[in-house]
């Protein structure tokens, strides 16, 4: 069938809005009306050429919702008509990785869809005749697109496609890292460095664990009052504390007879490597965990002296906030229906396939916190 996707032909080039073909869904497959999409940091980073793991032409997009229009044979878990969000992290329920019940990142697919192509080894789109690859196993960048039954959600029908589509990857990203990976409680002191699309999701998620201090750390004062309305108690932004910012925050956390300081809880919510560092440091000794979220560019290493890590702070990362697709998702859309979390204010842009690249150019210069595309 003839679809309307945004294809990236080469890195650098903007995205081009034309008709190419999909094939219908194969065993285990589902064909989906994708209704909208965000646009997110790791489309920039795969069209900017960095990504060494890119592949060209492909179509983008990862953080999609839609309605399923058919199904392949076998398929058991979601029929015609379902509401869906797709998964770059699919849930399989079989594999060693989602039987161990320690990790959300299910190997069932992981590398057809590294290498962007369906699990039979083939792409579904293609552009007289010649393939163009899937990307992160979704493609959301198309109005109707192919992914494996282990990769899409099924969620309630009433849930706004414009709006649940950042559940797709930002809003569960950050809400996850704080209830999945870092299992905050009730009454912590936590650090957000970061206050983008992902760190605003760090904050409420960290409002909806009930904790008492969240210091949100940005080199943008604009993005002080986004912290506020999303819980955040205090801000900081580094240029205006020097060289002393990890000593800055832990004397901020310090409260009562703990005259040692640091939070209980930071995230790396920036990709930069620096910043991840700090995080780490402005832990307090003996318990404080540090989460890294931000995807550094490729290459990158981070360091810190293992005294850090010997007086007992914890370093880990998280994918996709930890979250087990097919199990949690639709579980956050509730919440988001039931207003436990908010998204509409995070969506500051709708565009039209056509603007997608305007998007890109939003999301660049800083003016966004989200942008979605409405097809
Ligand atoms: P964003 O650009 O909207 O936000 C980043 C924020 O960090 C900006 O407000 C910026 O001003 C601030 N910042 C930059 N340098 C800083 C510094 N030195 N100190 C303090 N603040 C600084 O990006 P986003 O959409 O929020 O994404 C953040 C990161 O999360 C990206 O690296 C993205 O790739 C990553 N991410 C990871 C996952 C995952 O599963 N691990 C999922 C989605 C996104
Ligand atoms: C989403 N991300 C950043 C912005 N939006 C993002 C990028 C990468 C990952 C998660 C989120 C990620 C972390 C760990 C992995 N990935 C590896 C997972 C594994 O090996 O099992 C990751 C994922 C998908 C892809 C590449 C890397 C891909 O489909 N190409 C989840
Ligand atoms: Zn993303």
């Amino acid at each position: 069938m003839d679809v309307r996707a945004a294809v990236a032909f080469e890195a650098k080039k903007p995205l081009e809005i034309t008709t190419v073909q999909l094939e219908g869904p194969k065993a285990f497959e589902v064909l989906i009306e994708v209704k909208a999409t965000g646009i997110c940091h790791t489309d920039a980073y795969t069209l900017s050429g960095l990504d060494s793991e890119g592949l060209f032409p492909s179509i983008l997009g990862h953080e999609g919702a839609g309605v399923v229009v058919d199904v392949g044979p076998g398929v058991t878990s979601v029929k015609k008509g379902d509401h869906v969000i797709p998964l770059y992290t699919p849930e399989c329920r079989q594999c060693p990785s989602c039987l161990s019940r320690k990790t959300n990142l299910c190997t069932a697919i992981r590398s057809t869809q590294g290498q962007g192509v369906m699990p039979d080894g083939t792409s579904r789109f293609s552009l007289n005749g010649k393939p163009i690859h899937h990307y992160m196993g979704c493609s959301t960048f198309a109005n109707y697109t192919v992914l494996p039954e282990i990769a899409v959600a099924k969620i309630r029908e009433d849930a706004p496609f414009d709006k649940v589509c950042y559940i797709g990857c930002g809003v569960t990203t950050g809400v996850g890292a704080v209830l999945n990976t870092a299992k905050v409680e009730e009454g912590a002191k936590a650090i957000v460095f970061g206050l983008g699309g992902i760190g605003l999701n760090v904050i409420q998620g960290l409002r909806l664990a009930g904790a008492d201090m969240i210091i949100g750390v940005d080199v943008n004062n604009d993005k002080k009052h986004w912290g506020e309305r999303f819980g955040m108690t205090h801000f900081v932004n580094p240029k205006e504390v020097g060289n002393d910012l990890v000593p800055h925050l832990v004397n901020m956390t310090k409260k009562g007879a703990d005259q040692i300081g640091g939070a209980d809880y930071t995230f790396d919510c920036t990709g930069n490597t620096t910043v991840m560092r700090q995080a780490l440091e402005a832990c307090h000794r003996g318990w404080g965990v540090s989460v890294i979220i931000g995807v550094a560019e490729a290459g990158k290493e981070i360091a810190t002296r293992p005294f850090q890590l010997v007086t007992g702070r914890v370093w880990k990362g998280t994918a996709f906030g930890g979250a087990r697709g097919r199990t949690d998702v639709p579980k956050i859309v509730d919440w988001y229906m039931d207003k436990k979390i908010e998204i509409d204010p995070m969506i500051t842009h709708t565009l039209k396939l056509e603007e997608i690249n305007k998007g890109f150019d939003l999301m660049h210069h800083g003016e966004s916190i989200r942008s979605v595309v409405v097809y």
